[in-house]
């Protein structure tokens, strides 16, 4: 395990380009930061929705950039069913890696 988050780690770099969000919570359809970003959201602390249109069971990469908060992904609406957990600055690559790709439907960020 830690050697495979090592290497996913080391790539994020490369996607910069794409992998831009305006906010601290985002999201995106593609692994490595890439494809439609599908939140794009301040971290307001509280339970918020994935839109259900575009977004809900496609999240596959996800950057929590709050320097405060802990942000956790959810595979229903109402932020039922805990899938992952990210502490503050933290992201994850590809969600596939943790066996929750293409699930996520809400999250909730947290003052822990
Ligand atoms: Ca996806
Ligand atoms: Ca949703």
């Amino acid at each position: 395990m830690v050697t495979g988050a090592a290497v996913f780690s080391a790539t994020p770099a490369l996607a910069k380009g794409s992998g831009q969000c305006q906010h601290q919570i985002c999201m995106w359809e593609d692994i490595n930061y890439d494809g439609d970003l599908y939140v794009d959201a301040p971290a307001v602390v509280g339970c918020h929705d994935i839109h259900g249109w575009n977004g809900d069971n496609e999240i596959s990469s996800v950057r929590n950039k709050s320097d405060r908060y802990t942000l956790y992904l959810y595979s229903e609406d109402g932020c039922v069913g805990e899938l992952i957990k990210l502490h503050p600055n933290h992201d994850r690559a590809d969600l596939a890696y943790y066996f929750v790709n293409d699930d996520a439907e809400s999250y909730a960020v947290r003052d822990e």
